[in-house]
């Protein structure tokens, strides 16, 4: 079972609110859709069970701006429902796009919203059971999960990034790879040259500065410390490397 997430930023224009990088989107959707065809996986169940795949989207354009113009973070919630529903609204948005691409292509994707399937409690810990993934997974189809908002016992709704989910995920649905499709070739060390394997946060900790656009939940860094908490190897890397890690080839850099 592979987890692959979709880098808001390479499927949008960070830079730019609420504008997609169709293109991209496009390349991302073609090689989702080569992998299951090879695998031989379609409507009704996978021949292949290592085809199963699952897909979690960032915001990119969509869903950053709005939870920072309201001053909404995974910590910094709000109890206002029209600020909760416009970062979700701009995240469905998204969501619809990315589905589109890959229902176009014959890829069997129906969404998940993580706000109206999961929480956070008291200590911010994220509860987001997985039955309804598991079970979708099992009947053939690609679940497409994206950052959201979410309920935080304590703090109204705070923002749940796509990097949680993707570590949610792969623990409870104990992944076999994982991946995180990004804007860059990999984690680059000093020089920008692509670390090839990184099994200790404290080797990287000085070259991974923080994200250059608005991203209320972290950049590179956030990112690795995360794929290192788990058992499943880890890869990131760019979009012209997604090939390559879907057909299960090295790719970027692999987080032990
Ligand atoms: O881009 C963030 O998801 P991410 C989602 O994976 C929102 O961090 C709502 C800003």
């Amino acid at each position: 079972m592979i987890v692959l997430k979709l880098g808001g930023s390479v499927i949008t224009e960070k830079d730019r609110a609420e504008t997609l990088d169709g293109e991209a989107l496009g390349r991302a959707a073609d090689a989702v859709a080569a992998t299951l065809e090879a695998a031989g996986q379609g409507p009704g169940g996978s021949e292949d069970e290592t085809a199963d795949l699952v897909i979690v989207h960032g915001g990119g354009s969509f869903g950053h701006h709005n939870a920072s113009e309201h001053g909404v973070t995974t910590t910094d919630g709000t109890h206002d429902a029209a600020a909760a529903l416009e970062i979700h609204g701009a995240m469905k948005t998204l969501n619809q796009f990315v589905l589109t691409r890959l229902l176009e292509r014959d890829v069997q994707a129906v969404p998940v919203h993580p706000f109206s399937a999961g929480h956070r409690d008291e200590t911010a810990a994220l509860e987001f059971p997985t039955g309804q993934v598991e079970t979708l997974l099992a009947e053939g189809f690609v679940p497409v999960l994206h950052g959201d908002m979410i309920a935080h016992a304590g703090s109204g709704a705070t923002v749940v990034s796509g990097d949680e989910l993707v570590v949610e995920l792969a623990r409870d649905l104990e992944a076999d790879r994982i991946g995180l499709c990004s804007t860059v070739p990999g984690v680059l060390d000093d020089a920008d040259d692509v670390i090839d394997r990184i099994s200790k946060y404290k080797d990287v900790e000085s070259v991974l500065g923080a994200s250059d656009a608005t991203d209320v939940t972290g950049g590179m860094a956030a990112k690795v410390r995360a794929l290192l908490e788990l058992e499943a190897e880890a890869s990131i890397f760019g979009l012209e490397a997604l090939d390559s890690f879907l057909r299960g080839e090295p790719a970027g850099t692999t987080i032990e």
